[in-house]
């Protein structure tokens, strides 16, 4: 509560008249008094990570009004909230993104170069929030981006992680890993807020009261801490909250040591509380089923789902004194999305504290529960989808593990009655499997809420016929698809500044909040001076890339080559082995063919894998052992060219987006849920080659099939294929370049010092029952790299296809795909109108 105060004075309290950065001269005052105030320091001694600290403070000033200022004014307008909650949020670098969509980055540019400071430079001295593994982080990253732009009242929840994904460095050919420290400066962005500090509790019992309810009790406490970071919205000075919860140790924490007089073991034990938010699990598409990864998923739940509902309870109809809040309308003010399972525990805990909290019946709880919550699902490969052991889950989370069986009951009731006699139904269909002993978070996700969605129209099909059949059968209303996207101001505006300009002279800006406009680029696929102006700009950002990786990496690569890129994480389903046995073929060619005309490549390979994911691992080590054989070879030359690029995150693809060729897309059809990286390169003018899987299916739509190289088999092949039996050997026997690629893997000849060290590869690639079916497809995959051969000696023609992939680019807008999930999901409306100046007064 506000401390009183008298009126008059209390109204020279306010963000009014406070100077903002709308001149050059107004950016250098702020900037050198942060300088000389905030960071104590003077340019005798300031190092260029406070000059990068000082500009940050500078803008985030400019920001903090409007962020002050939609505050208010989501209060006043009381409109439904948006919660995305999410255990990963792939952010990147803040600075260029708020100056871009503050429209202040001119005035800022010229202020520092006037001071003989860089701007590019001090923004590659920011660490990034990788709070993330994949395309699930980097999503939820976009979503927030547009939710803004589209003026909502959304909020992201997730964790503060002390350490977010790992740094890959690539030694003698290997992954290894290495903690990165982004907190180690302190995060000019975010800002704590230890005043609302939220406990979360854990293990302990359940009795019943002598009201009859029931009571958790003897449960340990952890603190969750708020720090909040702003998501400025395109140009519309809306700016959003995401907030990362952080573990602290409550005071009461070992109660029993602090008696019995331990006063420093007690005290040394409370950072192991802390411990919860350590460290990011660094798995993509795979459950590790680790106690302490429930307790993050739980302590996500707990503290945003309380924070929601004191929220609401604050809200302006509640605030009314002393009435009792009414829960009836929480729905028609709050939505809950969950990103994957791993944020599934909200249902239970929104039960709970509806039911033992704030007194409500199970039905109307449980009813309010579902029209709240909604959930994304983001794959379908069965090691990713989240069962907890019943004893661990009933252990740390008894009463939850009550709800839960409730809900199981109350659930198979209804299937019962729709299907009466069909028992194999039934215990396919159980949340709680008594069997394997094991709690289905993907089916309580289902039950708990009003809506599932996939994330691209082949995937969300694909989960109505597989693994939630039953489930769809019991509610086919509930099923819904939700294409992905991605934000058009990262990954157009900021990282490819002069294809923006370019596309925006010739059709205006309207595209960077609606890129269904790119397509009056079609109107210039024969424009002579189009044409050339786009080949010189994709050949300046390939130019750019290659500085820079000779400058970092000390990586040589020629931007008269095409850049051909398969950047993302490291995954079996994702077929980066494949990619690799072309790579050896291609070699094959040249050796065999040395005076063959043959167009410059440059195989550029990125991603992480996972710590434990020894295959994947050995993938990276095979892709660098080839890269080395090719470059070591005289016969080669700058015909084929390599590499395997270290760390790739966000900053990395916002420098080899904008300077891709052609983007390598290659999943086995059925696995991939969507991709976003192929949306990416071709918004930047990539074009793709390419299975038919995830969103690919989508961009051939809407690009056309002559404008993509598509290949290999379709999911309908891939089940048959299956279903008859796959047998690698007759591909093998059957192909004297596949055996041929094959075969000098397996006799050492990228490994001569260790012959034996892709045995496992081998035998893997041939066993019938290979998961992947890479030989199936690799016949077709070289072919389709020949088409693509013949297009690019013709740049002309090329070109006009980068053109048309950019023009058909707009679907792919997560504008797009958030006006939709507001419409079929949230029933919440989104608004281009701007909020007025931060100096107008209250909005
Ligand atoms: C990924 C999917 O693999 C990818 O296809 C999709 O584009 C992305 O989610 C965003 O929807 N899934 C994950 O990263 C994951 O961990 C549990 O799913």
């Amino acid at each position: 509560h506000a401390p009183a105060l008298k009126e008059n004075n209390y109204k020279q309290i306010s963000i009014r008249g406070i100077p903002l950065l709308e001149n050059v001269e107004e950016v250098k005052k702020v900037f050198n008094r942060h300088l000389h105030f905030t960071i104590v320091k003077d340019r005798d001694v300031a190092t260029d990570h406070d000059y990068y600290e000082s500009i940050a403070y500078t803008v985030r000033d400019h920001l903090v009004s409007r962020w002050i200022r939609t505050n208010q004014y989501h209060f006043e307008t009381d409109q439904k909230r948006v919660y995305y909650l999410s255990l990963e949020y792939h952010m990147g670098r803040a600075l260029s993104n708020c100056m871009i969509n503050l429209g202040i980055e001119n005035s800022v540019d010229e202020a520092l170069y006037e001071m003989g400071l860089n701007i590019e430079e001090l923004e590659e001295l920011e660490s990034e929030a990788a709070l993330g593994n994949g395309g699930l982080g980097r999503l939820a990253a976009c979503y927030l981006d547009s939710m803004a732009t589209l003026g909502l009242s959304a909020y992201g929840y997730g964790l503060r992680y002390d350490y977010g994904i790992f740094a890959q460095k690539i030694e003698d050919g290997y992954q290894k890993e290495y903690p990165e420290n982004w907190l180690r400066y302190a995060c000019p962005w975010e800002i704590s807020r230890p005043e609302f500090l939220v406990p979360v509790q854990y293990y302990g019992k359940v009795i019943d009261d002598k009201d009859g309810k029931k009571k958790w009790v003897e449960y340990i406490t952890v603190h969750a801490m708020p720090y909040d970071s702003p998501i400025p919205g395109y140009n519309n000075n809306v700016v959003n909250t995401l907030r990362l919860w952080s573990a602290k140790a409550s005071e009461k924490f070992n109660f029993a040591l602090f008696n019995s007089g331990d006063y420093i073991r007690a005290v040394a034990e409370q950072s192991s509380s802390e411990d919860i938010t350590r460290v990011l699990y660094p798995n993509d598409d795979f459950d590790e089923g680790k106690i302490l990864r429930l307790k993050q998923e739980y302590f996500l739940v707990s503290a945003s789902v309380q924070d929601i509902i004191a929220r609401y309870k604050r809200s302006k109809i509640n605030l009314k004194a002393d009435q009792q809040v009414d829960f009836t309308n929480f729905p028609d003010k709050a939505a809950i999305q969950l990103n994957d399972t791993h944020p599934a525990l909200s249902v239970v805990e929104l039960m709970r504290l509806l039911i033992d909290v704030e007194n409500l019946g199970w039905d109307q709880a449980f009813d309010i529960t579902k029209r709240t919550i909604a959930f994304t699902n983001h794959t379908l490969l069965p090691e990713a989808l989240e069962k907890w052991p019943i004893d661990m889950f009933q252990k740390l989370l008894p009463r939850h593990f009550q709800l839960i069986t409730d809900i199981n009951a109350h659930h198979l009731d209804i299937v019962q009655k729709k299907w009466p006699e069909d028992k194999e139904r039934m215990k396919r269909m159980t949340i709680i499997d008594d069997e394997a002993k094991k709690v289905n978070m993907g089916y309580l996700s289902v039950v708990g809420s009003h809506a599932v969605n996939g994330v691209a129209q082949m995937h969300s099909d694909l989960l109505k016929s597989t693994i939630m059949k039953d489930f769809y059968e019991l509610n086919p209303e509930k099923f819904q698809n939700k294409t992905n996207g991605i934000t058009p101001r990262r990954w157009l505006l900021i990282c490819n500044p002069d294809l923006a300009d370019l596309i925006t002279t010739k059709i205006g800006e309207g595209w960077i909040t609606d890129l269904a406009q790119l397509k009056q680029l079609r109107d210039y696929v024969d424009d002579e001076q189009f044409i050339r102006d786009i080949q010189r700009v994709k050949f300046e950002n390939k130019e750019r890339l290659s500085k820079f990786l000779k400058k970092n990496f000390n990586v040589n690569i020629n931007p008269n080559s095409m850049f051909d890129v398969q950047v993302k994480r490291l995954h079996e389903y994702k077929r980066q082995l494949l990619n690799c046995l072309r790579v050896i073929t291609v070699y094959n060619r040249i050796k065999a063919n040395p005076d063959k005309d043959v167009i410059q490549r440059t195989i550029i390979f990125g991603g992480k894998a996972a710590p434990g994911y020894k295959t994947a691992k050995l993938i990276i080590k095979l892709i660098c052992n080839v890269a080395r054989t090719v470059s070591e070879d005289p016969v080669i030359g700058d015909r084929l060219r390599v590499v395997f690029l270290e760390n790739y995150g966000v900053s990395l693809a916002e420098k080899i987006i904008p300077a891709v060729d052609l983007s390598e897309q290659i999943s086995l059809a059925g696995l991939e849920a969507s991709g976003t990286s192929n949306m990416k390169m071709m918004l930047n003018g990539g074009l793709t080659i390419g299975t038919m899987d995830g969103a690919n299916v989508e961009i051939c739509e809407e690009v056309g099939k002559d404008n993509i190289f598509t290949f290999g088999l379709t999911y309908k092949e891939v089940d048959e294929l299956r279903e008859k039996g796959y047998n690698a050997k007759d591909y093998y026997e059957h192909n004297a370049e596949l055996k041929q690629a094959i075969e000098q893997i397996r006799d050492g000849v990228f490994s001569p010092e260790d012959p034996n060290l892709f045995s496992d590869i081998v035998k893997s690639l041939l066993e019938s029952d290979e998961k992947f079916m890479l030989l199936a497809d690799y016949e077709e995959y070289m072919k389709a790299h020949e088409r693509v051969e013949q297009l690019y000696k013709d740049g002309t023609e090329w070109t006009k296809k980068c053109i048309l992939n950019i023009a058909a680019a707009g679907k792919f807008s997560s504008d797009r795909a958030i006006r939709e999930y507001a419409k079929d999901i949230w029933n919440v409306t989104p608004t281009d109108k701007k909020l007025p100046s931060p100096d107008a007064g209250r909005p």
